[in-house]
């Protein structure tokens, strides 16, 4: 397993100031080049928040926004639908966030609350004090490969030939969960220094990815990510490498692919992805069932992370056995648990997550 606190020439990093000042950045580069690939903006120049506030949801106890955040780029403008319930609370003080990116379909996120789902249990969350916010992830980037012309790819991305390092498509799904923390901040309701950034599978890799690179996230929670999520890949279980490149070649760089049956090759491993997010607090949930997933690689990601936070004094959870199911191992900077059952993100997950959150993130 690569060790984290070696940069590439040999030398040991022994200090968080060492980690800072030079590794973090050497290990943020390689999962750009070799992993999820670069993206050709950040916070574009021309970006807009429209915001269309009501009151009297959930029985009087959140305020609904729909916002469109709209982004203009070279090849026109990309929209993403961001939708929020806030607790009434908020005009008082200003209330933490959980973002969800959601992979499952709009209809996990009603807006009329006719149609409620455990996948984004809003009302739940509410009722915890959190705001509950969530984006469609296709809203920046249908899951299909079109060569990259729709989307943001066909917004911002420069004509001609793409480079081995271009951003992928779940490298525009965090580009998009930057730009819903963008808004965040804008929002008085909001405490912006408290958000939590939340995803299942190929979201939870996506908001593993985003709290790496956008390290305003305080929060990162990793839910059934597997492989090139939490779990690291060597010596991994279910999914390969090979089989992710193979079955959506559009979802990392195409660098990647030069590590198919060779993750011995990678200069990085998916917990060095987990290290990226210290000293904010990561939280990563697998299930009893989800093999594809496989649970012991993804809390191992968790272990091999650990001396990084140790370098910021705290704990993670290295040298701690995995626990059983639904024995939820909460330390200062970690999370994780296993539930029983299937790939799937339900509301026992969601208030494991609140559990961690209210303990760790809220004073
Ligand atoms: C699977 C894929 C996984 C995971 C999952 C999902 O087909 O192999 O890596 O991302 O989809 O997103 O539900």
């Amino acid at each position: 397993m690569p060790d984290p606190l070696r940069k590439l020439g040999g030398k040991a990093v022994a200090s968080s100031e060492e980690w800072e000042q030079g590794r973090r950045e050497e290990v943020l580069r390689l999962f750009e080049e070799r992993v999820f690939g670069a993206g050709p903006v950040g916070r574009p120049r021309r970006i807009a928040f429209e915001v269309k506030p009501t009151e009297g949801w959930m029985g009087g106890s959140a305020v609904r926004k729909q916002v469109r955040i709209r982004s203009e780029g070279p090849g026109g403008e990309n929209v993403v639908r961001l939708l929020l319930f806030v607790p009434v609370s908020a005009k008082e003080r200003p209330v933490p966030a959980f973002l969800l990116i959601n992979n499952r379909g709009s209809e996990h996120m009603d807006a009329a609350r006719e149609k409620r789902s455990p996948f984004w249990p809003a009302e739940a969350i509410v009722a915890r004090g959190f705001a509950a916010a969530v984006f469609d992830n296709a809203d920046a980037d249908p899951d299909h490969h079109d060569g990259f012309r729709d989307g943001v790819h066909g917004v911002f991305d420069p004509p001609g030939e793409r480079p081995g390092h271009a951003w992928g498509t779940i490298a525009a799904w965090a580009w998009a969960a930057s730009r819903a923390m963008d808004y965040l901040e804008t929002d008085h309701h909001i405490d912006a220094s408290k958000a939590a950034v939340v995803g299942h599978s190929r979201g939870g890799k996506t908001a593993l990815w985003a709290g790496a690179a956008d390290r305003r996230f305080a929060l990162v929670v990793s839910n059934n990510s597997g492989c090139t999520g939490a779990a690291v890949s060597r010596g991994k279980g279910g999914e390969t490498i090979r089989q992710i490149n193979d079955r959506f070649p559009h979802w990392f760089c195409e660098n990647y692919k030069a590590y198919n049956d060779n993750e011995y090759a990678l200069p990085v491993d998916q917990h060095m992805l987990i290290g990226l997010i210290a000293p904010r607090h990561v939280y990563v949930a697998s299930a009893t069932e989800d093999l594809w997933a496989d649970p012991e690689s993804e809390f191992l990601g968790l272990t091999f992370a650990s001396p990084v936070y140790r370098l910021y004094g705290m704990d993670g959870i290295a040298g701690l056995p995995m626990p059983t199911a639904e024995q939820p191992l909460h330390t200062n900077g970690m999370g994780y648990h296993l539930r029983a059952g299937g790939h799937d993100m339900t509301e026992y997950d969601w208030q494991r997550f609140m559990d961690y959150a209210e303990r760790f993130l809220c004073d």
